[in-house]
C-alpha cells in the first residue's frame, strides 16, 4: 500500500523505517493486532470487522506489557478509516496496528521509554487453505499464562508460534496445534480451535493459555444464534482424533476446517457440515449480509 499511518501522520510506506537499535527489534517489546476489512464489489462498500474489540484488546495488551499507546480506541478506529480511504482500498485487506518500544537502548527497563504506533494495511486473501488443513500436535508447548500472560498479543511471544509452525511445516503438515503446560489443547500457531462432537461445539477456556480471540467470540456468538450449544472446557489431545469435526478460527484463518490431525483423518476427511455452516454464516456476517450483526462493522465507504 502506498501510505501507512505513523503517529498521526499518513506517510509513504518506504519512509516508515526504524533505527537498528530499536528496543522492540531486540526484545520483542511490541503489541499488535490483526484486523480484516472486507470489500463488497457489487455494493462498492468496505467494512472493517470488529475494529473496536481489536483496539480494546490492543490497549489491554499494552497495559499488560506495561507500555503506553498514545491514542484512544476511537482515535485508532478513525485513523484506520483514514488509512483505508487515502489508499483507495477496493479489495479485502488485513490491517496491522503495532505499538512498539521505539527507544534506541539495550536496557531492559522499559519505564518511560518512548513508543511509536503505526497502522499498515496489506491486500490479503486466504491465510490457510479453505478446503481444509492437516495439523500436527507439536512437542513445543504453548507459553503458560504464568510465564507470560497469553491474553496479551505481544510481539516477542510469537517466537513460540513461529517455532511451533516450523516444526509442523518441516514434518509435512500445514499447521501446528500446541498443547498447554498441563497437556491440554491450547490453540493453533495463529488461531483458536474448536471441536464438534455429537452436534455440540467445544473450545478451550480462556484461562488455558490461549489468546482470547475475537473470532472465537464471534463464532461462539453466531453458533449459539444458529441454535448450537457451545461449551468452553479443557480438551484432551485424543479428543481431537475422535472429534466429528475440528476447525480453526482467527482473523487471518477465518473459519478453516482441520481435516487431519497427526495423520488421523477427522470425520470422513472432508470439511464437516457444521464447520461449513458456520463458515458461510461467518462470511455473511463480515460482509454485512446479516442485519443483526451490522454493529460489528465500521463502514469506510
Ligand atoms: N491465537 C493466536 C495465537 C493468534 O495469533 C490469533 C490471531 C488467534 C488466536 C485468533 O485471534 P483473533 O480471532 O482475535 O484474530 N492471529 C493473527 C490473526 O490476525 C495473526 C496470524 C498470523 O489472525
Amino acid at each position: 500500500m502506498k501510505y501507512v499511518w505513523v503517529d498521526g501522520k499518513l506517510i509513504p510506506e518506504r519512509e516508515a523505517v526504524i533505527p537498528i537499535l530499536t528496543h522492540a527489534l531486540h526484545y520483542g517489546t511490541s503489541v499488535f493486532e490483526g484486523i480484516r476489512a472486507y470489500y463488497n464489489p457489487e455494493r462498492r462498500n468496505l467494512y472493517i470487522f470488529r475494529a473496536r474489540e481489536h483496539y480494546v484488546r490492543f490497549h489491554n495488551s499494552a497495559k499488560i506489557l506495561g507500555i503506553r499507546i498514545n491514542y484512544s480506541v476511537d482515535e485508532l478506529i478513525n485513523a484506520t478509516v483514514e488509512l483505508l480511504k487515502v489508499n483507495e482500498v477496493h479489495e479485502n485487506v488485513y490491517i496491522r496496528p503495532i505499538t512498539f518500544v521505539s527507544a534506541s537502548t539495550v536496557n531492559l527497563d522499559i519505564r518511560d521509554l518512548e513508543t511509536k504506533t503505526a497502522i499498515i494495511a496489506i491486500p490479503f486473501g486466504h491465510y490457510l487453505e479453505p478446503r481444509g488443513v492437516r495439523a500436527k500436535v507439536v512437542s513445543w508447548l504453548r507459553v503458560h499464562n504464568s510465564m507470560f500472560p497469553m491474553k496479551a498479543k505481544v510481539g516477542g511471544i510469537y517466537v513460540n508460534s513461529v517455532i511451533a509452525l516450523l516444526d509442523a511445516k518441516v514434518s509435512g503438515f500445514d499447521e501446528a496445534i500446541l498443547l498447554n503446560r498441563d497437556g491440554y489443547v491450547a490453540e493453533g500457531s495463529g488461531e483458536n480451535i474448536f471441536i464438534v462432537k455429537d452436534g455440540i461445539l467445544h473450545t478451550p477456556p480462556t484461562y488455558d493459555s490461549i489468546l482470547e480471540g475475537i473470532t472465537r467470540d464471534t463464532v461462539m456468538t453466531i453458533a449459539r444464534d444458529l441454535g448450537f450449544t457451545v461449551i468452553e472446557r479443557r480438551i484432551t489431545r485424543e479428543e481431537l482424533y475422535t472429534a466429528d469435526e475440528v476447525f480453526f478460527v482467527g482473523t487471518a484463518a477465518e473459519v478453516t476446517p482441520v481435516i487431519n490431525v497427526d495423520g488421523r483423518v477427522i470425520g470422513n476427511g472432508e470439511p464437516g457440515p457444521i464447520t461449513l455452516k458456520l463458515r458461510n454464516y461467518y462470511m455473511d456476517v463480515v460482509y454485512g449480509r446479516v442485519d443483526k450483526y451490522k454493529g460489528w462493522l465500521t463502514p469506510v465507504y
